[in-house]
């Protein structure tokens, strides 16, 4: 078992967990490089949050989506089967004003029932001075939240979306330090985002989303899309979902 009876008790009580080790240095240094070799081949710009489902076509993506530590903890929050919804990589290069507003994975993504878990995966070490992601705990609990427009410029989300967070749980919020190579977990209906990156240091993380089977989509994602998934672990016995195809 990856995760102790504390982290489960804290993830059903905060919505998230920080700071599990994932890949030992070599592994990370390799996951590492191939993200430096597909950034000089596509560029900054695309790489800041271009890069949607690149696991049908980048072997190290698929590596790390289907890494058997991050299912272990996966296993251990939604149960035994697991499929991967998508994944995406959020990279910030600084100093810049890009920033992630504050928000709910799930809102838009037209699943139901409304579940889904998202492993960030650091390939780089992620800080306060490179905009780490930030959580404000328990706010799973309150289910979907409305979202409106942000106002400020730079926000790195699909459709711009933005919860408006009052000062007193925008202070509870908590800053996800992470080294590269570990992960931090969070529940699809928590709060989070991200402030801009400060420092010179690139801050890329890849998001892992992954739902139990007999999750649906009932409507498109906020993209207009349908989502494609793949049986990353056990069994799927109710076959809601197109299954994606590797390309490598
Ligand atoms: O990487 C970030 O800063 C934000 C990530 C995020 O919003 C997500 O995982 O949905």
């Amino acid at each position: 078992m990856l995760l102790s009876e504390k982290q489960m008790q804290d993830y059903q009580s905060n919505g998230y967990l920080a700071g599990i080790t994932i890949s030992d240095r070599d592994e990370v240094e390799t996951f590492h490089h191939h993200f430096d070799v597909l950034e000089a081949q596509e560029g900054q710009e695309k790489c800041q949050v271009g890069l949607v489902d690149w696991h049908l076509t980048h072997d190290f993506i698929w590596q790390i989506a289907k890494h058997p530590k991050i299912l272990d903890a996966i296993e251990q929050l939604i149960g035994p089967d697991i499929l991967l919804l998508a994944t995406h990589f959020f990279c910030k290069y600084g100093p810049q004003n890009k920033f992630v507003a504050w928000h709910q994975d799930i809102t838009y993504w037209g699943l139901e029932p409304s579940l889904a878990i998202t492993a960030w995966y650091a390939i780089d070490d992620s800080n306060i001075e490179n905009g780490c992601m930030q959580v404000i705990p328990g706010t799973h609990q309150a289910g979907i939240i409305a979202h409106g427009k942000s106002d400020q410029e730079g926000n790195l989300l699909s459709i711009n979306q933005e919860i408006s967070v009052n000062e007193t749980a925008e202070n509870s919020a908590v800053d996800i330090v992470l080294k590269a190579g570990q992960i931090s977990i969070h529940h699809g209906h928590l709060i989070h985002g991200s402030l801009p990156n400060q420092s010179r240091k690139r801050r890329c993380g890849l998001t892992l989303r992954y739902i139990p089977p007999y999750v649906k989509q009932v409507e498109e994602n906020s993209m207009g899309r349908r989502w494609q998934s793949i049986l990353v672990r056990g069994e799927d016995q109710h076959q809601n979902f197109p299954s994606g195809s590797l390309g490598f």
